[in-house]
């Protein structure tokens, strides 16, 4: 039995479950940047929570067939079990969670802050996470240095985006001094970008509120080098 059927069939076994269980349970994988996002959010807000694995990548055929079918449609994570009901996609998790448990808020009151926020967030979630993601990357070139190629290209020319609108809406993090759903985004964002090489230097002010946001324990408890399917040789390593 390999890993990846080790940590998937209890999760689609006990997925009834899920509906009656008090804690929500979030479907995901340790670099899965959508994933983060529902991590941080849950942290933030000192709501516990439970993990189960899902990696789409390292999922055998049939097990990945399963998640399909029964959680999540488009095989991706996250999927999330709250309050008897199952969610997926992680900008609308996160705008659920929000609503539902809006002690230690993650939007700013001002509306047109908000819309910032949501600006950021969109930009990430559509305009960059979707163009990296490796069937895209995968759809367009079978070799992997063109791959690798295309993701960077995507990844660096958000970033440059990303940096023009933060100059004028940061202060201490991308929207002001609070965290909100747009530091949410950029942490992961950050990370991936960093990961496949990309050069942050060229965009100061991203780099600057990911690395500020980086110590920060929200950020440190769920990243990707801290989680339970974090690889042996990479836990606890490169946290900032
Ligand atoms: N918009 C989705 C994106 C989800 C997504 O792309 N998840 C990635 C991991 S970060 C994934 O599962 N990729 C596998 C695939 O697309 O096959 C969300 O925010 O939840």
């Amino acid at each position: 039995m390999n890993s990846s059927m080790r940590l998937f069939h209890p999760i689609v076994r006990g997925m009834a479950s899920h509906t009656g269980s008090r804690k929500p349970v979030l479907y995901g994988y340790a670099k899965s940047s959508a994933s983060w996002r529902v991590r941080a959010a849950f942290v933030y807000k000192g709501i516990e929570y439970e993990q189960k694995i899902f990696d789409p990548y390292s999922a055998t055929q049939a097990d990945a067939e399963e998640y399909k079918l029964k959680l999540n449609a488009l095989r991706q994570v996250p999927t999330l079990f709250i309050d008897g009901n199952k969610m997926t996609q992680s900008v609308a998790i996160l705008e659920y969670i929000e609503e539902t448990r809006p002690e230690k808020p993650l939007l700013p009151k001002d509306p047109v802050k908000r819309a910032k926020v949501r600006q950021i967030v969109e930009i990430i979630n559509s305009g960059i996470q979707p163009l990296q993601n490796p069937p895209v990357a995968q759809k367009y070139s079978d070799d992997a240095k063109k791959q690798q190629e295309w993701q960077v290209y995507w990844m660096e020319r958000g970033l440059g985006v990303l940096e023009k609108i933060l100059v004028d809406s940061s202060g201490k993090y991308c929207v002001g001094d609070d965290i909100t759903f747009a530091d949410l985004a950029l942490v992961p964002q950050m990370f991936s970008t960093r990961r496949f090489g990309a050069d942050l230097n060229r965009a100061p002010t991203c780099k600057r509120i990911f690395e500020d946001l980086l110590k920060l324990d929200y950020f440190q408890r769920t990243h990707p080098n801290n989680q339970p399917d974090t690889p042996d040789e990479e836990r606890g390593k490169n946290l900032n």
